[in-house]
């Protein structure tokens, strides 16, 4: 499927009180700065911008079962989703651009209220599957699966602002990719539901295109479902993408980053993408933001159908002397 045209759908979520650590909500507008509209409409996207969401503030915001600031990050997420559904019922794939990883509660939310079955495919160095009582942090940017996932509701205690929450994924339909950091209870769930793991290890073991081709086997073993693309930035080596806020060593190289992208444009099935975790403010100097903010440009234009050999329009025809 290399010609036929893609329609996008950008949303920008400014948001960061899923975690601690400020500069994040500047991840949207960065992003679209270094030119991904112009780019995506280059290479034969039909692109809406829907601009960015306002999220309501709280004055105050006290923790709950050791989730964090669950008040704000549970309204964003209502409106995200809100937002996401929005977009899908026109008919785009919605781009979210990120801001923290506790939005993917919002993003695949919305993507499952449009789309009914989805696939989720789950780019990242972390799990980001804690519960509210096993998170070490209470930062909900290490939880959004938890809320997701279907098998784990029972799981779940009462949180203000989150009881719109319905999971809406099957724990079969996830796979992870790029995992290096996951905490002991975070282990233990991917054990005890039996989800799809690509480790470092195993990206390093089997080499990315033979992941990509079990992830596309254990996603497309029964049905073929839309694809739910959830990219965290730190999936990448910090020695690409520095200016995030919960960097790993050992992580994808870029060449493997751009595969799995590759990849799942290639099935024409991806239906939503995040792409999220870009922090200015960690960031050292100028070029690690650069560096950071290209990649994850680099990341989403490879969804959209740009190769590395190169592209062409359907209709280009050389000129005549
Ligand atoms: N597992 C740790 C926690 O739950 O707090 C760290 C999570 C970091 C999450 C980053 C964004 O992917
Ligand atoms: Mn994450
Ligand atoms: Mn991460
Ligand atoms: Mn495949």
């Amino acid at each position: 499927k290399r010609s036929h045209h893609h329609s996008v759908g950008i949303i920008g979520a400014p948001f960061s009180k899923g975690q601690p650590r400020d500069g994040v909500e500047r991840g949207p507008d960065l992003i679209r700065s270094a030119g991904l509209v112009e780019k995506l409409k280059a290479q034969g996207c039909d692109v809406k911008d829907y601009g960015n969401l306002m999220f309501e503030e709280f004055s105050s915001d006290e923790p709950i079962s050791r989730v964090k600031r669950p008040r704000a990050v549970g309204r964003a997420n209502e409106r995200l989703a809100g937002a996401v559904e929005e977009v899908k019922k026109e008919g785009r794939t919605c781009v979210m651009l990120g801001g923290d990883h506790s939005l993917a509660i919002g993003s695949i939310h919305g993507h499952a209220a449009a789309q009914k079955d989805l696939s989720v495919v789950w780019v990242d160095a972390h799990a980001d599957i804690n519960t509210p009582l096993t998170s070490p942090t209470g930062n909900v940017h290490g939880q959004p699966m938890s809320y997701l996932i279907r098998e784990l509701h029972s799981k779940i205690p009462v949180i203000p602002n989150f009881s719109w929450i319905k999971p809406c994924v099957s724990a079969k339909d996830v796979v992870y990719i790029g995992l290096r950091d996951v905490d002991p209870e975070e282990h233990y769930i991917l054990k005890y539901l039996g989800i799809k793991v690509f480790s470092m290890t195993d990206v390093d073991h089997l080499g990315i295109a033979r992941v990509m081709e079990e992830t596309c086997d254990h996603m497309f073993s029964k049905v073929k479902k839309p694809i739910h693309l959830s990219y965290d930035i730190d999936a990448l080596d910090p020695s690409i993408s520095p200016a995030t806020g919960t960097p790993v060593i050992g992580g994808l190289t870029y060449r493997e980053g751009v595969y799995v992208t590759e990849h799942i444009c290639q099935t024409g099935l991806l239906s939503a993408l995040d792409m999220v975790e870009v922090n200015p403010k960690r960031g050292k100097t100028e070029e690690e933001v650069r560096s950071t903010v290209s990649a994850a440009v680099d990341l989403v234009l490879g969804c959209f159908g740009r190769l590395r050999e190169g592209n062409h329009r359907a209709d280009y025809r050389m000129p005549e002397p």
